[in-house]
């Protein structure tokens, strides 16, 4: 009883929990060490490329503690097989994998470089159901855990069903959505692939009653690495940060022909925010997902703070060359 109302009240604090601005220098509590951000990543790596490049800068975020990283739709295992030898590069073989939901089809336009790679020489943990671990990994953490969705969502929807008490146990971060902008910052309304991709499952994610903080199109539908600060990332010599860029190569069909920018980074923003929103603009908006797709501001839709604007789009590109090569 004690423990479940200290975990109310841990959960009260986190649900309108915002960053301080500012680094941890000018902060009066700057002697004490921040505890880490229990985090699940839930992801479609191996479609969009960009979940490759969100992964490689959630492992070089000291700020969250990666408790359990799940494929999410279409062909699971192709994608887990991504994200175990991903692991593997980082030296983080202590991550457990977690297979998601499997809906099937066809492996994706990373497929090359998992030819070879067997799921059972992973040397850590490989969850076949990946909801079930999902579930237990959020119901039996001692503080809530945040979950970040940088996909459609099928694995959310099957974990609610079966157990919708995680609802109360954590907060949702994703990459969902177009609000006032759409692809590429168009000045309409976009239906955004990881919303319609699976209508239904994002629309139990968005009455489900966790804290939610997005990213729309709005602003991760602009960030791309160009020039000088694409080339220091693809000049890096970190294995990981390699392999980031041996996997866009082979995304982009590049062959031998110098790449000079990275496509549209959506997904690294979600990361940033499991940590901060110093760099952008947040609106609570009253959001709801319509069966074909959108999401519609709506008075009865469930109030999310929605990351709406970049006040520092440019120092945001910094951060990310930052993480990415080591420096700070
Ligand atoms: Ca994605």
């Amino acid at each position: 009883m004690i423990r479940s109302l200290l975990f109310a009240a841990v959960f009260a604090a986190l649900s309108c929990w915002l960053p301080p601005a500012g680094d941890a220098a000018e902060s009066p509590s700057a002697t004490l060490p921040r505890a880490k951000i229990p985090v699940i990543l839930d992801t479609d790596i191996g479609d969009d490329i960009d979940d490759t490049w969100a992964l490689a800068l959630l492992l070089k975020s000291p700020e969250l503690d990666i408790k359990l990283v799940v494929s999410d739709r279409g062909d699971t295992v192709y994608r887990a097989k991504i994200i175990a030898k991903l692991l593997e590069i980082a030296g983080r073989s202590d991550i457990p994998v977690g297979i998601g939901v499997n809906e099937g089809g066809n492996a994706g336009p990373q497929a090359p470089w998992v030819a070879d790679y067997d799921l059972a020489s992973y040397p850590g943990t490989v969850h076949p159901d990946g909801v079930a671990a999902l579930i237990e990994t959020i119901m039996t953490a001692p503080q809530p855990i945040t979950l970040i969705c940088i996909g459609p969502v099928p694995n959310i929807r099957a974990a609610l069903e079966r157990q919708p008490k995680i609802a109360n146990r954590a907060r949702f971060i994703g990459m969902h959505g177009s609000v006032r902008k759409g692809y590429d910052g168009g000045p309409e309304p976009s239906k955004e692939w990881n919303v319609v991709a699976d209508a239904k499952a994002a629309q139990a994610a968005f009455t489900a009653a966790w804290p939610m903080l997005i990213t729309p199109l709005d602003t991760c539908g602009i960030v791309r690495l160009r020039g000088d600060k694409y080339q220091r990332v693809a000049e890096c010599s970190d294995p990981l940060t390699k392999a980031v860029i041996e996997n866009y190569r082979i995304w982009s069909k590049a062959g031998d022909k110098p790449l000079n920018a990275s496509s549209v980074l959506f997904d690294t923003v979600a990361i940033y925010l499991a940590f901060s929103t110093d760099l952008v603009t947040i609106e609570r908006l009253p959001l709801r997902v319509t069966d074909d797709g959108f999401t519609r501001i709506d008075p009865q839709g469930k109030p999310i703070d929605c990351a709406m604007s970049w006040k520092d789009l440019a120092a945001f590109e910094d951060f990310l060359v930052a993480r990415l090569t080591g420096g700070r």
